[in-house]
C-alpha cells in the first residue's frame, strides 16, 4: 500500500527560508508547496519548487573527498567521513598549535542558521567569522545601524497597508522571496502606489504607478533633492521628528543646495515629478515606505545614500506606523525566550583580521569584510589566516577577482568547502564535505520576526540520498576531535531543538501540525511615544557624533558618479526569478533548461555604434578580462549601461548543464575586492568595451 505524507519545513533554494510543505509518497518527494498556513495558498517561486529537480539531481558532491592532485585540477579521492573529518581536525590542530585559533577563518551566507557554525568558531576561540555581505547587504546594515541602532533586518516593511512606497533598485517581484512578493502585490491591489526607481526596466517596475528610469549611480541626489522639498516646506511628521530625530538643523542646512531641478540633471528625473514624490508621500506619511533594498547601486558612497533613504522614513515618521517600517519582533516580544546554541560559548574577544569593528569602528564585526581575506591570507597581517572553511559559500564565484582568491586560497594550509552542489571553491578546495540537503537535514529553530513572531523549523523530509551528513553532524565531529565536545552537548539535532525550546512549553513534535509555532495572535506594536533606537542617543541619528568622531561625515556632499570612458558602458548585475545567486541553481536540471544562459542586455544606441543585433556573440572586456556573451538589444536599459545575469560562466566541468555557458560577471568586475565605506564591494564601478566577434 502506499504511503503518502506532508511534512512542513523550510525552502533553502535561496536565502528566503519561505516556509513549505513538501508532499511524499513511499519516502519520494512528489511536489514542494508553499506552506498554506502562513502564505493562505500553496503556490511558491519556481526556485522553490524546482527543490524536487535539486534534490534527484546526481551531478553533486556524494561523498567526503580529499583532494588528490594539484588545486583546480579536479582530482579527488573518496574518503570516509572518518578520515575526512580527522584530516580536517589534525591540520586545525596544527594551524592553532603555529599561529592560535584566530588562523582558522569561516564564512557562509549569514542569517539564523548559523548558530552552530559560530558556535563552532567560539568554541575554538576564532574571532574571523565572516558573511557573504560584503557582495550583499553591508552598506545597508552598516547604514541603519549607524542611524538607528539595528541591522536593516531588524525592521521590516508593513506591506499590506502602506499607502505610498517608493523604492531604489530593489527589483522586489524578481529578486523575490515568496511571502514578500505576495504582500507588495496585495499592497498595490489595495490601491497601494508603488513608484520605482531603477537603471533598467524590471517587472517591478510593470506595476508600478511610476517608473522613473534614473541615471545610473545617481540615487543620492535624488534622495537629497526630495529631503530639500520636505523640509523646506514642512512636509515631514513635526511630532515624531522632534521626539526622536537628532540632527534636524544639520539636514536641513545641508541640503539646501541640493534642489529638485538641480537633482533634474543628476538624475535625469523631471523637477517637478520629484516635488510631486515628496508631496505624494508626506501625504500618506506615515503609512510610506522609502525601500532603501539591499544593495541596489554597490558605488562605493553607496553607505550615505542608504543613511540618507533612512532619513527619509524618520521624516515620513513611518517607523512603527501601520503601513510604514515596522521594528521586527522576536520571541522575547511575545514573553517567550529561545535558547540560541552560541550562547553556549564565551564571545570571542580578539580583534579580527579584517579590522571591522576597530580599523573601520563603524563597520560592524558581525559581518564583517570578507574582501579583505584574500590580502590578509597573501599577507600574514595583521597575523596569519591558515585555513579557511567556505561553508553554504561561494567566495569565488560570489565575489568579484576570482583569481585573487585562487593564489590567496595557495597560501592556505587548509580550504574545506562544506556545500551541496560542486561550487566554484570547492574545486579548489582541500577537503569536500556533501551536506545533507535541506530537504534531509534537520536545523537549529529559528524565529521568523514580525508584527506577529513565529518559531519555524527546518525538518529532514526524506533520508539522505547519498553519503552526506548535516551541519549539526559535521561540527560536532569536529568540536570534539578538537577537544570541544562539551559546546555541542546535544545527542541529535532533535534534542537541539527540544534543549532551544525548553521552558517554553512547546516541543520538536509541535511543528508537525503546521510546520511553524505563533508566538503571538495579535500584531505586537510598540508605544509609539516611547521608542528606543540602539543608538548612544537612544534615538534616530540622522547627525552620527559617532561616525564624526570615527572621521565619517553623518552625510557626504554630492559627488556625480564616473561617466563611463568613451565606448564603454557601466556593467551591472541582478536576478531573475528563475535563478539564485552564483551556484545554488544555475545547474538545476528544470531551472537550467528554462534560463541556460545569461545575455548582455543594451541599449539600441549603443548597439547601432558597435553594429550589433540580438543574438549576436560579443566581446565584453573590462581591466584586461574579457568573456563572451549574446546581446539582446532593449530600449528599456539605460543607454550608459549594460546589463546582464549573475552567476554565469560556470567553470566547473562537473556541472555539465551550466559548464562554460554564458559570461561570468565577478570575473569582469576585476579590482572591486575593495571596501567602499559601507563595507560593500563596489561592484558597479565597473565599465566594459564591446565588441562584435
Ligand atoms: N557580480 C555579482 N556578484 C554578486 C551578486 C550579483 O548580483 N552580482 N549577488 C550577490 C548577492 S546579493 C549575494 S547574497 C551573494 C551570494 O553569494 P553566495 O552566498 O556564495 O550564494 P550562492 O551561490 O547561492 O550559494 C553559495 C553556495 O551555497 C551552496 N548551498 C546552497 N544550499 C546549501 C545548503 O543547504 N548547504 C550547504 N552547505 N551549501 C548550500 C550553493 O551550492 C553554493 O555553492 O552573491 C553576491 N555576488
Ligand atoms: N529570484 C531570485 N530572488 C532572490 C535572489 C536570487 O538570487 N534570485 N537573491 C536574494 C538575495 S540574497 C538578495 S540580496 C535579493 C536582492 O534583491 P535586489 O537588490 O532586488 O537584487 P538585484 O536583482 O541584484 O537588483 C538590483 C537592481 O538594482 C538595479 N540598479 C543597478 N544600478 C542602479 C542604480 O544606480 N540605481 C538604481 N535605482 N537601481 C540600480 C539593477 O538594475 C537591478 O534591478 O534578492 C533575493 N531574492
Ligand atoms: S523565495 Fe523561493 S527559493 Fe527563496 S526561500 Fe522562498 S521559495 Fe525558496
Ligand atoms: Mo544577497
Amino acid at each position: 500500500m502506499s504511503e503518502t505524507k506532508v511534512v512542513y519545513s523550510l525552502c533553502c533554494m535561496c536565502t528566503g527560508r519561505c516556509p513549505i510543505m513538501v508532499e511524499v509518497e513511499n519516502g519520494v518527494i512528489k511536489h514542494i508547496w508553499g506552506n498554506p498556513h502562513v502564505f493562505g495558498a500553496k503556490s511558491l517561486c519556481p526556485r522553490g519548487a524546482a527543490g524536487v529537480a535539486f534534490e534527484y539531481d546526481n551531478e553533486r558532491p556524494q561523498y567526503p573527498m580529499i583532494r588528490d592532485g594539484e588545486r583546480g585540477s579536479g582530482r579527488w579521492k573518496r574518503v570516509s567521513w572518518e578520515e575526512a573529518l580527522d584530516f580536517i581536525a589534525d591540520k586545525l590542530k596544527g594551524v592553532m598549535e603555529n599561529h592560535g585559533a584566530k588562523a582558522i577563518a569561516l564564512s557562509d551566507r549569514g542569517g539564523p542558521h548559523t548558530e552552530l557554525h559560530k558556535l563552532f568558531l567560539r568554541a575554538i576561540g576564532s574571532p574571523n567569522y565572516f558573511t557573504h555581505h560584503a557582495t550583499c547587504s553591508n552598506s545597508v546594515h552598516n547604514a541603519h545601524m549607524s542611524i538607528a541602532g539595528h541591522a536593516r533586518n531588524t525592521v521590516g516593511y508593513d506591506y499590506k497597508n502602506c499607502k505610498y512606497m517608493v523604492v531604489f533598485g530593489r527589483n522586489l517581484l524578481e529578486s523575490l522571496i515568496t511571502g514578500e512578493a505576495r504582500n507588495v502585490i496585495d499592497m498595490i491591489s489595495a490601491g497601494g502606489k508603488l513608484v520605482y526607481i531603477d537603471v533598467r526596466w524590471t517587472y517591478t517596475a510593470s506595476k508600478a504607478y511610476k517608473f522613473f528610469m534614473i541615471n545610473p549611480g545617481t540615487d543620492y541626489a535624488l534622495v537629497l533633492a526630495l529631503i530639500n522639498v520636505i523640509v523646506n516646506n514642512n512636509l515631514y511628521d513635526v511630532d515624531f521628528v522632534n521626539r526622536y530625530v537628532v540632527g534636524l538643523d544639520y539636514l536641513r542646512a545641508f541640503v539646501q543646495p541640493y534642489t529638485p531641478s538641480w537633482a533634474e540633471k543628476e538624475t535625469g528625473i523631471p523637477a517637478e515629478e520629484i516635488v510631486k514624490i515628496a508631496y505624494e508621500a508626506s501625504e500618506a506619511k506615515p503609512s510610506v515606505i522609502f525601500n532603501p533594498g539591499w544593495m541596489t547601486a554597490w558605488h562605493e558612497d553607496d553607505f550615505y545614500l542608504r543613511r540618507a533613504i533612512y532619513t527619509l522614513n524618520a521624516l515620513m515618521g513611518s517607523y512603527e506606523a501601520k503601513g510604514g517600517i515596522v521594528i521586527a519582533k522576536g520571541a522575547g516580544d511575545a514573553g517567550f525566550k529561545i535558547k540560541q546554541p552560541t550562547s553556549l560559548a564565551p564571545k570571542v574577544t580578539e580583534e579580527r583580521c579584517d579590522g571591522a569593528g576597530s580599523k573601520y569602528p563603524w563597520i560592524r564585526a558581525q559581518w564583517g569584510l570578507l574582501q579583505k581575506l584574500p590580502e590578509v591570507i597573501e599577507s600574514g597581517e595583521p597575523y596569519p589566516v591558515k585555513a579557511y572553511i567556505a561553508m553554504r559559500h561561494d567566495p569565488i564565484a560570489s565575489m568579484p577577482d576570482p583569481e585573487v582568491w585562487i593564489k590567496a586560497f595557495d597560501q592556505l594550509d587548509l580550504l574545506v568547502s562544506i556545500d551541496v552542489n560542486w561550487s566554484w571553491t570547492s574545486w579548489y578546495a582541500d577537503v569536500i564535505l556533501p551536506e545533507s540537503t535541506y530537504l534531509e537535514r534537520t536545523d537549529n529553530v529559528i524565529v521568523r520576526k514580525g508584527l506577529k513572531p513565529q518559531l519555524a523549523l527546518r525538518q529532514k523530509v526524506i533520508e539522505p540520498r547519498f553519503d552526506s551528513r548535516s551541519r549539526f553532524q559535521i561540527f560536532k565531529a569536529l568540536a570534539e576531535r578538537l577537544g570541544k565536545g562539551e559546546y555541542f552537548p546535544w545527542k541529535d539535532e532533535i534534542e537541539m531543538v527540544n534543549w532551544q525550546l525548553e521552558g517554553t512549553g512547546f516541543t520538536f513534535e509541535n511543528f508537525s501540525k503546521k510546520g511553524v509555532i505563533d508566538l503571538s495572535k495579535d500584531p505586537i506594536w510598540y508605544d509609539r511615544s516611547n521608542l528606543k533606537f540602539d543608538t548612544p542617543t537612544g534615538k534616530i541619528e540622522v547627525y552620527s557624533e559617532f561616525l564624526e568622531k570615527a572621521g565619517i561625515p553623518s552625510l557626504k556632499p554630492y559627488e556625480s558618479p564616473k561617466a563611463p570612458p568613451e565606448n564603454t558602458l557601466r556593467l551591472i548585475t541582478g536576478k531573475k526569478a528563475l535563478h539564485t545567486q552564483g551556484r545554488t541553481t544555475s545547474n538545476n536540471p528544470i531551472l537550467n533548461e528554462l534560463t541556460p544562459e545569461n545575455h548582455l542586455y543594451i541599449h539600441p544606441s549603443f548597439a547601432k555604434r558597435i553594429g550589433v543585433k540580438d543574438d549576436d556573440l560579443v566581446e565584453v572586456s573590462s581591466n584586461g578580462v574579457s568573456e563572451r556573451i549574446k546581446v539582446r538589444i532593449s530600449p528599456f536599459v539605460h543607454p550608459q549601461v549594460a546589463y546582464m545575469l549573475h552567476g554565469f560562466g560556470d567553470p566547473v566541468p562537473l556541472r555539465t548543464r551550466s559548464f562554460g555557458k554564458g559570461a561570468s560577471d565577478v570575473k569582469l568586475m576585476k579590482g572591486k575586492l575593495k571596501v567602499g565605506v559601507g563595507g560593500n564591494c563596489p561592484l558597479f564601478e565597473t565599465f566594459v568595451s564591446i565588441k562584435k566577434i
